[in-house]
Parts: structure tokens; sequence; C-alpha cells
């Protein structure tokens, strides 16, 4: 399962064999650099950054690790091995060999989920293409680096779905992917966070820890398609998450961590004049990250994803380790709904509610990180804990959308949600106040004063290796 670097688009999926896909994907490569060149990472292009590229897809060793000018990078196609059971987990067609090619009557949906997918990865480029010239650190900023080569790896990874399997929509639809923009008024990407801002280094750290989770759901939901190069595709950038996850969660810990230094040093709870970020405008920060993510999940109850489910294209996380009979069709569930100005449980049909299920397998990640984060908190003796606000917190898509819920999960009126918003989501002052931290360090070993320096450096290199060189001049 070795990638042939030798090749001009490196893959693992015999591109030589098919002249007619190779060329096509040829014909789109020179399309992804030039949105790479416009839209990738700004005023970097021509610096050395300490990457990892994958080398083989197997769980021994996949990454190498070496200088490369991003626009070099070798961007790929790389699916995983073969499950060793090779049929369908779930829904319909429960235990039926798992499908090589799409199965003509989902063509439609199936198509419809992987440009959903392929959508974000170029969006989470495009949204955080500024944070180079602000970063805190040459560990950061290369760390950025590696999350947005990864991304457009994995715009590649769809982009192969679609032109291998979809024939000329599929064409049209990965030209399209180049096409839409973050926040464009008139040809903005799919879902809303992706088109929500990045602006700063404690937005990014967030957006890594709690969107790119959302991603670590939906590709595990997607890992378990009956499709199998789609399965075989995501379980493969399941691997590659892991450490965009880790940027963000040890990122956040590292605000969290140089907070704590700060108010113990100087006894109080208002670090902004000693160059910190207080834990109040970090847990406003985390309250819009959050609810930004889980409206991701889509509505509670969708038509939508019982289809997906039921036609084998989309399973839950984890599905195969789940006991039940993988079918659904008689089950129920509990879920939360608004009704009368309270907040009540009703059973639903759990087919219906698949949404809500994924929704609760990362609400429950999140708690998991959440309680590390505090535990950083609590070793440094602050009387302090962070929260994740209640589900139906400034939500914009599902049956919360239309009601007002505070973050402790209080139905209110509209006017005393919005009276006490500045309570909750980041004001413009809180904004402007990270803003004006956000001045770059790129002295090699050294840190911005708003966030510690990591446990430990990349690859068993020093913390002080010179991670990312040829800067422009400031
Ligand atoms: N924003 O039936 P519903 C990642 C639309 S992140 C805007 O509830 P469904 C990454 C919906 O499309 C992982 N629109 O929706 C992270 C539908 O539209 P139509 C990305 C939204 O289909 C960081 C309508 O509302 N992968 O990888 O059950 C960096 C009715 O909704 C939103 C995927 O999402 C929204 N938030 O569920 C880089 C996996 N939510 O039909 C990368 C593929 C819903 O009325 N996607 N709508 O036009 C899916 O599985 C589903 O499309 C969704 C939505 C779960 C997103």
């Amino acid at each position: 399962m070795a990638i042939d670097y030798s090749e001009r688009i490196p893959n693992n999926v015999n591109l030589d064999g098919d002249r007619r896909l190779q060329r096509a994907l040829e014909a789109w490569q020179p399309e992804f650099l030039k949105w790479w060149g416009e839209m990738g990472p700004e005023g970097f292009q021509s610096c050395d950054v300490y990457l990892r590229t994958a080398t083989s897809v197997d769980a021994k060793g996949w990454a190498t690790f070496g200088y490369v000018k991003m626009p070099e990078y070798r961007w790929g196609v790389f699916l995983a091995e073969h499950a060793s059971d090779e049929r369908i987990g779930f829904g319909e067609h429960k235990g039926d060999p798992v499908w090589r090619e799409v199965p003509g009557e989902h063509r439609g949906v199936l198509r419809r989920l992987i440009v959903t997918q392929g959508d974000t990865e170029p969006a989470s480029v495009e949204q955080q293409r500024h944070l180079g010239r602000t970063c805190p650190s040459l560990y950061d900023l290369r760390n950025l680096f590696q999350v947005n080569v990864e991304e457009g790896r994995h715009l590649w990874a769809m982009v192969y779905l679609l032109h291998a399997h979809f024939g000329r929509d599929g064409r049209e639809e990965a030209d399209a992917l180049l096409r839409r923009r973050s926040g464009s008024a008139d040809n903005p990407r799919i879902l809303g966070a992706f088109n929500e801002r990045t602006p700063d280094w404690l937005a990014y750290f967030m957006f890594a820890h709690f969107t790119d989770r959302d991603g670590k759901f939906q590709l595990g939901s997607l890992a378990e398609s009956g499709f199998d190069p789609l399965a075989r595709t995501c379980r493969f950038m399941l691997t590659e998450e892991a450490h965009h996850l880790f940027v963000g969660e040890a990122g956040v810990g590292r605000v969290i961590a140089r907070t704590c230094e700060l108010m113990k040093q100087h006894d109080t709870d208002r670090v902004g004049e000693l160059g910190g970020i207080d834990l109040a405008i970090i847990q406003r920060y985390l309250n819009f990250h959050f609810s930004v993510s889980l409206d991701l999940f889509g509505s509670e109850l969708s038509t939508n994803a019982a289809n997906y489910f039921s036609a084998g294209l989309k399973g839950r996380f984890r599905e195969t380790d789940l006991t039940d009979d993988h079918r659904l069709t008689e089950s129920v569930r509990r879920i939360l709904k608004p009704q009368d100005g309270a907040i009540v449980e009703v059973e639903q049909p759990a087919l219906a509610a698949l949404n809500e299920t994924l929704r609760d397998s990362y609400v429950a990640d999140c708690e998991r990180a959440l309680a590390r984060w505090n535990k950083i908190i609590h070793d440094a003796e602050v009387d302090y804990s962070l929260a994740l606000p209640h589900r139906g917190f400034n939500r914009a898509i599902g049956h919360f959308s239309a009601t007002s819920v505070t973050p402790a999960g209080e139905v209110v009126t509209r006017e005393a949600w919005l009276e006490r918003q500045a309570e909750w989501l980041p004001t413009r002052a809180d904004r402007e106040f990270v803003a004006s931290l956000m001045k770059p360090v790129t002295e090699q070993g050294r840190f911005s004063g708003w966030i510690a320096s990591p446990v430990r450096g990349i690859n068993h290199q020093p913390i002080e290796f010179d991670y990312v060189t040829g800067l422009p001049a400031a």
C-alpha cells in the first residue's frame, strides 16, 4: 500500500491503470494550484515549512517529515486498506456486500454528501488564510500550515470520488468546489460555520477544536458507508484529522494555562492589562464556536439523515461497536425540544433523529475535552470552570433556531436574550482586544505573551526548532 511519489498525482488507487480518470484529475490539478495560490496561506508560499507527508496508508509510519514549500506539497489520493469485513453494516442493505461502484438509485444523495463534505475543506483554508501574519510562534505557524495542506488533501480525496464515480456531474461539482468562497455573498460555502470569519488565533484554536471535531464525527459516520471507496477515503482522512484536533485542543489549553499563570502571579482575574486573555473571554469564544458547530449536525429530525442511514450510505459514529439491530426501523429515542416556553423531552423515531444521535456523540467528546481544560485551571489552583452552553443556545439550524435559550438552558424572550448577549458571546470589544494581542512572534523558541509554550516539539524536534524558514520581511 505504499504511495508512489514519482507520479504527478501521488496515489495508491492505481491511477496509471485508468488513463481517462488520470487525465481528468491532471486537468483539475492546475485549477487546484491556482485556487491554492489565490486562497491558500497569504504571504508564506515561498517559505520552507517542516511538514509531514503521507508515505503509506498502513498503521506503521505513514508520515515522513521534511521542509517543503507549500505549493510543492504532494497532494494526492490515498484510500485506507480494505476492511476485513466487506459487508454493509447497517440499514436496509445490512449484510450485503459493500458497493465498489455507486448504486444508481442513490447517486444523487451520495454525490450531495460528498460535495458537502468536500466543500468544508477548501472553506477552512480560506477562513484561515490571513492568520500566518499574526502567528504566536514558529511552532504554531507550522501547525497551521500542516492543517491547511491536509485540508487541501481532503479536498483532493472528495474530488477523486467525484471524478472517479460521478461522470460529468462529478467533474462539474469538482470545479464548483474551487469556485465557491467562504463568506461570499454571491457564492458562499454550503454550511454555516464555514462562512464565519476566523479573525484571530483564539478563534482558530476554537475552530480547530470544535469545528474540526464535527469533521471527526461526520467522517466517522461516512467511514461506515456501504459505498466502499467513500468509507476507505474517510478512514484515511480520519488519521490526519487527529492532528487537527490536537492543534485545537492543545492551543486553547495553552491559552488557558498562560491566563492562569498570569492570574496567580498577579492575584487578579483581569489579565488583559498583563497581555493575557481573561477566562471570561475564552468562555464567550467557546460558547460561539460550540453553538455554531452544533448546527453542522443538521436538524434534530431529518428525513435526509434517515434516508442516508436506511440506504446504507452514512452510518452512526463507530456503527460496528453498537449493539442494536443496525436498522432502527422499530426504534425510538428521546430528544429535547422547546415547547410552550420550556424545554421538554419527546419520543421520536430513532431513524428520523439520527442527526441528534451523532450530535450526542459529539457533545460527549466535547465534554471530555472540556474536563481536560478545566483540569489545567484547577491544577493551577484557580477557582473557575469553563462550561459547554446548553445545546439549544445560539442555534441557527433545527428546532431551537426559533427559540431564545440561555447557556444555562433557560428559555427566555428574544428581547431578554439580546439584552444579555454580551455576557455570552464575544463582544466587539472582546474581538478588538484579542486582535490587539495578535502580534507575530517568529524568533525560534519564542511565544507570544498570551499563550504558554507547548510541552514538546513536532516529531521529536525541540520546541525552539526552526519550523518555518525563509519568512517574508515584516
Ligand atoms: N448550514 O435535513 P437537514 C469537516 C441544510 S466538518 C447550512 O437537517 P441533513 C471539517 C441541509 O443541507 C464535516 N445549511 O440536513 C471541519 C438541508 O438543505 P436542503 C463536514 C444546513 O441533510 C473543519 C436543510 O438544511 N461533513 O469535515 O440531515 C475543517 C435541511 O437540513 C446546515 C459533513 O457535513 C448548516 N449548518 O444534515 C475542515 C458530512 N445544516 O436539503 C473540514 C456531509 C443543515 O433543504 N453532510 N443544512 O437544501 C451531511 O451529512 C449533511 O449534509 C448534514 C446536514 C449533516 C450537514
